[in-house]
């Protein structure tokens, strides 16, 4: 076994998965272009794209919009990020959406978003995505593409195998990378094993207004939970997470973190889990996180401190929770559509291991284990097996599925996407990725109901695909056309940031509940201005409320004197057109903020201290009329 460690690592530094090789990845291929690419593609000007794709921003922090099978982006939606653009971070009414127990975090690193299902079909809902860094899961709203709720996840560090919801979404589960003391507490580093903990959160998603609450945490041995996935159909009730530090490591140079032939993929019963805390199981620990809300009425969030959490410790439950031994460090762990395989995207290996859940439910009723780790059984490999796709390519991520009984495994350092059908395990096509593919994405690969029509590689490496712009270029998206026997390659489109994850939906689904404008007469913002008789300047000791309207092409009031140097000015600004697509901005000369963008009938607030004496001027920063450049006003400042 040491012998083949050692060849598959080396093999692993001759391919490039610790470094880069510029001749394993052969520049200037272009890849095997469909004939008629080109009409594929082709949205005409004026015609919808057929499918909406969510495309995760990696370490920009947002969640970008884009159309397949054109490739055009449509919008970037501010997430764990301070965004200029809209003023999401910057203006008084979102600021509180980035509160966390460390304080204001207007950054993080989105990986996987997830889209709310309901019997196993996308509903279109929410769209669910993770934080990584500041362990956080937030919930994007899919009428207005907006931010509308973030929690923190206590008791997690390196929030990465998350956001995957249930097929119900009766849960969207959150596990951690990064094993950690837990509690958190003063230690040696090399006291890692037995000591440091992993938790896998089950955090509830109320069927109605869709808010989350952390139901329990499964406090679980520090095995460092890379990815996660729902079973799903007759999986429904279990949870599959992979592991890659079974060795439990302190440091994971190669020879430490690879010394075990295979890792575990844990497979939870939440079902009982969820049972057993419902009959008063598991205990409530001292744990401070953020919940953080926003109310599209008053268009303003809340940032509420919760102060404890139910964690279960894995052995009080019987039967819950198991290891399924996984060769080779797996990355991803994909259930396909029927709910009857586990695949495990051994990330050292060539090949890929398919688990069968039956298999795995005789073994359980036939307590068949191997062994246990920390008291929690782990089954017989040959006993849960369904097979393994052999030689299918080198270094597996991730698995996506079609509506045909097809898989879609990507393979980062052969840098290719191989089409396998998940009954036989035969190999039936491949492609180059150009370069070093991630994830894969089919819209609705993550459901029962995949749409098998596109699939996206999102590609970790561009290198000559695109005219060059510096020492970083933008990564690349591959289109895929898998509706035939053989995937054709339709279009390459640069994303943003970094894309891991991505989740696709039918245009249809979400357009026709789009949400065009917010109603002025609903906008329960306690600084709305909702007449233009209202509008006001109110001063408190040295706080200054400009209550402003704007419409086009004027603001009210535009003319505002008695702010003395010192003072603490805050523009509620109300935006009384009820059009779609009118927003006004507004920007402060000096403002040591972003602008604002503020949607038909909203209310968003700017705060600005001026520093020195004279007239200002403000202006409107969004072209929304023939009279736009005239949107603008000053402000006198007079000395203290
Ligand atoms: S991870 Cu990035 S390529 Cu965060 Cu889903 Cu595998
Ligand atoms: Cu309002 Cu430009």
């Amino acid at each position: 076994m040491k012998n083949s460690i050692k060849v598959i690592t080396s093999l692993l530094l001759a391919t490039g998965l610790f470094s880069c090789n510029d001749n394993e990845q052969k520049e200037g291929d272009r890849g095997a272009l469909a004939s008629n690419a080109a009409e594929k593609v082709y949205v005409a000007p004026g015609e919808h794209d057929e499918f909406y794709a969510f495309l995760s921003g990696g370490y920009s922090g947002n969640l970008t919009v884009y159309g397949l099978p054109s490739g055009r982006m449509f919008k970037e939606i501010a997430v764990f990020s301070q965004f200029p653009t809209s003023g999401y971070g910057y203006s008084e009414e979102t600021k509180p959406m980035l509160n966390t127990s460390h304080g204001f975090i207007p950054w993080d690193d989105l990986h996987h978003p997830d889209i709310s299902q309901t019997n196993g079909k996308l509903d279109g809902r929410w769209i669910f995505v993770n934080g990584n860094n500041t362990p956080r899961i937030a919930k994007i709203d899919l009428k207005t593409f907006e931010t509308t709720e973030i929690i923190e996840v206590p008791n997690s560090a390196g929030n990465h195998s998350s956001s995957f919801v249930t097929e119900n979404t009766e849960y969207v589960v959150a596990g951690t990378r990064f094993s950690v003391p837990i509690p958190q507490e003063d230690i040696a580093i090399n006291e890692y094993k037995g000591k440091f903990k992993g938790t896998l959160s089950f955090i509830s998603v109320d069927p109605e207004e869709g808010h989350m609450d952390i139901k329990f945490q499964l406090i679980m041995p520090g095995f460092d939970y890379d990815l996660s996935h729902p079973g799903r159909g007759k999986s429904h009730g279990w949870f599959f997470f992979t592991t890659y530090n079974t060795e439990e490591a302190n440091t994971l140079l190669e020879v430490n973190a690879s010394q075990n032939d295979k890792d575990f993929i844990a497979a939870v019963n939440w079902k009982k889990i969820e049972e057993y805390v419902n009959n008063g199981g598991g205990k409530i620990m001292p744990a401070n996180y953020a919940h953080n809300m926003y109310d599209d009425k008053s268009h303003t969030a809340t940032s509420t401190m919760k102060k404890e959490v139910l964690v279960v410790d894995p052995r009080e439950v019987s039967e819950a929770v198991f290891f399924l031994p996984t060769p080779k460090s797996p990355h991803g762990v994909d259930v396909n559509p029927s709910g009857d395989y586990i695949i495990g995207n051994g990330k050292l290996s060539a090949d890929l291991t398919v688990h069968s859940f039956d298999r795995m439910i005789d073994a359980i009723e036939n307590k068949e284990y191997s062994g246990e780790a920390y008291g929690i059984p782990i089954l017989n490999f040959e006993d849960i097996l369904a097979g393994t796709v052999k030689q299918a390519g080198l270094g597996p991520l991730h698995t996506e599925f079609d509506d045909k009984g097809n898989a879609y495994t990507t393979f980062f350092i052969s840098s290719e996407l191989v089409k396998w059908n998940v009954e036989t395990r035969e190999v039936i096509d491949r492609q180059p990725n150009y370069y070093s593919v991630g994830h894969v994405m089919v819209p609705g690969g993550n459901s029962r109901e995949p749409f098998g029509k596109y699939a996206i590689a999102l590609n970790k490496i561009t290198k000559d695909r695109y005219l060059p712009t510096g020492p970083e270029l933008e990564h690349s998206a591959q289109l895929f056309d898998i509706s035939g026997e053989k995937m054709e390659l339709l279009l390459d489109f640069p994303t943003h940031g970094e894309p891991h994850y991505a989740a696709g939906i039918p245009a249809e689904i979400l357009e026709e509940n789009s949400q065009k404008i917010y109603k002025l007469a609903e906008n329960e913002n306690e600084y709305a201005t909702l007449t233009n008789g209202d509008a006001r300047v109110e001063r408190n000791g040295n706080e200054v409320h400009v209550y402003m309207t704007t419409i086009r092409s004027h603001f009210t009031p535009d003319n505002i004197e008695g702010i003395k140097v010192g003072d603490k000015v805050y523009f509620h600004i109300t935006n009384h057109e009820q059009d779609f697509d009118v927003p006004h901005g507004f920007a402060m000369i000096g403002a040591n903020n972003a602008e604002l963008l503020i949607m038909p009938g909203q209310t968003k607030t700017l705060v600005w201290e001026p520093k020195q004496v004279g007239v200002w001027p403000f202006y409107c920063t969004d072209f929304c009329s023939a009279l736009h450049q005239e949107m603008q006003g000053y402000v006198r400042v007079s000395p203290k």
